[in-house]
């Protein structure tokens, strides 16, 4: 039974008069007892584990032989696992080391307990299997009712935002990271449908709108890559509209650097976004195929990376095709318009169709850079899909205008820069579509009445793969980000219970990636500044980029490979990658022509021209990670309109920076996703991976910290009750005071600890040495006791 708890409870009574001495056979035994249950259930909190007194010399030594009491210990440490009792590893940092740690995880993996609470923070280990443990039934147990009461669970950290949002009228925030495949966007489904439950709307049509948020965007941001097959290719942050009273009113989604460059071309093994195959099977069952003009034979070139699978897996898979239906049904509920969605089909067809032009060189006596299209049905039924006239899509293909001295004059593009145009019109317009598409939809879900939100993060996770190009840069960027805010949080609250104390803040040590961070994003000698200097030279190469790097980041988290030109190494918080840098500029510059832009405002498909005739800003941007920054930005607020001319980076510092402002607003709350093994196993625990996993994203990091600084805090009046027999007689009830406390510590030759206005701050080795002396004491009396009743002979 899961949610059985009362084996801690009730195992280990406490005796209502603890006996005055633990001289009595009988009475201690029940003194055993006492010490037990004190240590467990009464502050259980400050105290080691189950496993700890287990290995206790003293309950070795007096009570190996007793069957009861070693069962009735084995049960005690099963309940507390399944309990999570770990959840309190931030109060015993002492005792539970990464092995610990490790092993609890292991264990409570095999039992399919994929959630353990660590301290606030929840860790979620990805099952790689359907659970059955979020059903309506699971959302009403976790609702409103103390964590320790059940099972830790991710509809308790929903709740746990909930509640605080609706008790302190303080906006929250949930943030979810993990690397790539660790279960990010399902956690984040998780808490949208627990969410909704909680603020339960009377409308019933605005919560089915809420839930069919996330699959839609989705199903034109998600990808399969080579480590996940629904891999989030964007970033998303979803706010949850509330009101005052906790009814949920609308939802807003901030999306963050898509992916685009997936749409003309994918690494091998990796696919297209998943929207142009569910449209591809859902209009090839509905045998619609032709009115969009996609061939049934051979796929088009974009979503045809596995030569010859692709349509094979569009026409038997019935998946792709349900998705299909899916998504019609979310345009539906959400309230798109039957035009609008068949211009987006029209559109998403049209970038199908427009990968297949190709280009060849027309060799004359005088021109030996122009290119043609031969293929012509391609580019007409681009066009006809786009609907602009082919000749002037051809043209813009393959010419240019450059304006010297006032003088417009038309220059040729050669094979290769018509094809560059061609993806970069591709990239634009599913880009624009996209953005058009998450505008929309906050549009149809906007309520003026809301007056707080919970807004979940849900980004692409840290990503290391074979080759490593610029969106793995970007993409590592934002994880090392969201890092460094988790740390500054962690350590802030850290810091805060210092000052409440009145103790010396500085003696606190900690190691954060702000260095890292500054590595990145400092101007203008941080990662990005030097992208965007190296890309505004015409002349530029990667090469040359990668040489800049080297002589301007002098920093031991940069590193360049001898004798691979183009590749050069970054020590991330999460791990080391090597990047290649080739296309980093020109996937910076992202450059689309004037000429593809004039043509496609000729568009007589209204959605078309409104994705190209303003350019798409991005408002509300401004800055955390840099206090300096944010002034700065008030300072140039030019620089955040002109968008138009922004390189990627540029763009993604400041999208950046926007999240974070979003972030800062709310009372946070972490979710850790985990993954156990890299062949997305069921009950498969990859002792190693975990570790590392524990290790970067700052679970251990923690344990860390705390050791550095005083791992153990203790109220005075708690401090005395547990050690007073190291400077007292058993006898003596000395106050729960400052000097009674000073007493202990100083009877037991301790030094380097600190008193604060009530509590007693303590290394973790303090409490290992009073430990021993408190079972040496403790000890003495049992031998003691054998004599008296000549047991020892
Ligand atoms: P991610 O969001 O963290 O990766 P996902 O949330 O997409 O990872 O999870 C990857 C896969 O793990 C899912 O498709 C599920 O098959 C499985 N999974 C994760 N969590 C659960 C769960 N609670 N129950 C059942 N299966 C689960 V990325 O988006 O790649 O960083 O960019
Ligand atoms: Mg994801």
């Amino acid at each position: 039974p899961l949610f059985d708890m009362h084996p801690v409870k009730t195992l280990f009574k406490i005796p209502r008069n603890p006996p005055p001495t633990l001289l009595h056979p009988e009475k201690w035994c029940r003194g055993f007892n006492h010490f037990i249950s004190q240590c467990l259930i009464k502050d259980f909190e400050k105290r080691p584990s189950v496993t700890h007194l287990l290995e206790h010399p003293f309950i070795r030594q007096a009570h190996g032989k007793d069957m009861s009491l070693q069962k009735q210990l084995a049960d005690l440490i099963q309940a507390q696992e399944q309990l999570g009792f770990i959840a309190k590893i931030r109060y015993c940092a002492l005792y539970y080391s990464a092995d610990t740690i490790i092993h609890q995880l292991q264990k409570r993996y095999a039992d399919l307990q994929i959630y353990t609470y660590v301290g606030d923070i929840l860790i979620a280990l990805n099952p790689f299997q359907n659970l059955s443990i979020y059903s309506p039934q699971f959302s009403k147990l976790y609702h409103g009712v103390k964590r320790s009461s059940n099972p830790p669970h991710i509809f308790a950290s929903a709740d746990a935002a909930y509640q605080g949002m609706v008790t302190f009228s303080k906006d929250q925030c949930i943030i979810i990271s993990g690397e790539s495949g660790a279960g990010k966007t399902e956690s984040a489904h998780l808490i949208v449908q627990h969410l909704t439950f909680l603020g339960k709307a009377n409308n019933r049509a605005l919560r089915e709108k809420i839930l069919q948020v996330n699959p839609l965007v989705e199903a034109f941001g998600n990808a399969c890559t080579a480590i996940n097959d629904n891999s989030s290719r964007f970033g998303k942050y979803l706010e949850m509209m509330f009101t005052p009273t906790g009814a949920v009113m609308g939802a807003k989604i901030s999306e963050y650097l898509l992916e685009k460059s997936r749409v003309i071309k994918q690494a091998v093994g990796e696919k297209n976004f998943h929207i142009f195959y569910y449209i591809y099977a859902g209009l090839f069952h509905q045998k619609k195929l032709s009115e969009y003009r996609l061939p049934e034979k051979k796929p088009p070139r974009y979503i045809d990376n596995e030569t010859g699978r692709v349509m094979q897996d569009i026409i038997t898979k019935d998946s792709y095709g349900r998705q299909f239906e899916a998504i019609q049904h979310c345009f539906r509920i959400i309230g798109f318009t039957d035009e609008e969605v068949h211009s987006v089909y029209k559109i998403l067809a049209g970038i199908l169709n427009t990968g297949n032009i190709e280009f060849a060189a027309i060799s004359s006596q005088h021109q030996t850079d122009k290119s043609e299209v031969p293929n012509a049905e391609a580019l007409d039924n681009a066009a006809a899909l786009l609907s602009i006239g082919s000749e002037e899509l051809q043209e813009a293909l393959t010419s240019h205008c450059v304006v010297t001295r006032g003088e417009t004059i038309i220059r040729t593009n050669t094979v290769d820069k018509a094809a560059d145009v061609r993806d970069a019109m591709s990239k634009a317009l599913y880009g624009r579509l996209f953005s058009w598409i998450v505008n929309r939809i906050n549009t149809l879900l906007h309520n003026a009445e809301s007056r707080m939100n919970v807004g979940i993060l849900d980004i692409f996770g840290f990503e290391n793969f074979t080759r490593n190009s610029f969106e793995q840069l970007c993409i590592n960027i934002a994880n090392e980000q969201i890092q460094f805010y988790f740390n500054q949080h962690i350590f802030a609250l850290e810091q805060m219970e210092y000052q409440n104390e009145g103790i010396d803040a500085t003696t606190v040590e900690y190691e954060d990636n702000r260095p890292l961070l500054d590595m990145f994003l400092q101007k203008p000698m941080g990662v990005l500044s030097l992208l965007d200097e190296e890309s505004r030279f015409p002349q530029a190469t990667d090469l040359t980029l990668v040489d800049k790097f080297e002589d301007n980041l002098r920093c031991k988290y940069f590193w360049r490979p001898k004798r691979v030109e183009l590749c050069f190494g970054i020590q991330h918080y999460a791990g080391k990658v090597l990047y290649d840098a080739y296309g980093f500029l020109e996937k910076n510059r992202d450059t689309l022509p004037a000429d593809i832009v004039v043509v496609l405002r000729t568009s007589e498909n209204k959605l078309l021209q409104q994705l190209f005739s303003s350019p798409l800003t991005k408002t509300g941007i401004s800055l955390l990670y840099f206090q300096i920054d944010t002034m700065e930005m008030m300072r140039h607020p030019e620089e955040t309109t002109n968008m138009k001319r922004q390189t990627v980076a540029s763009y993604f510092r400041y999208s950046l920076m926007d999240l974070l402002s979003k972030m800062v607003v709310g009372q946070p709350h972490f979710v850790r996703c985990i993954k156990p093994n890299d062949d997305r196993e069921a009950l498969k625990f990859s002792q190693e991976r975990v570790l590392v996993q524990l290790r970067y994203t700052g679970i251990l990091e923690t344990v860390k910290i705390r050791q550095q600084g005083y791992s153990h805090r203790i109220l005075f009046e708690e401090f005395v009750k547990r050690y007073y027999y190291l400077a007292f007689k058993a006898h003596q009830t000395p106050l729960g005071s400052r000097e009674s406390c000073i007493a202990i510590l100083e009877k037991s030759k301790l030094d380097n600890w600190v008193l604060g206005k009530t509590k007693v701050f303590l290394k973790y080795y303090h409490i290992e040495q009073l430990n021993l002396f408190l079972r040496e004491v403790i000890g003495r009396v049992v031998v003691m006791q054998a004599y008296t009743k000549g047991w020892l002979g």
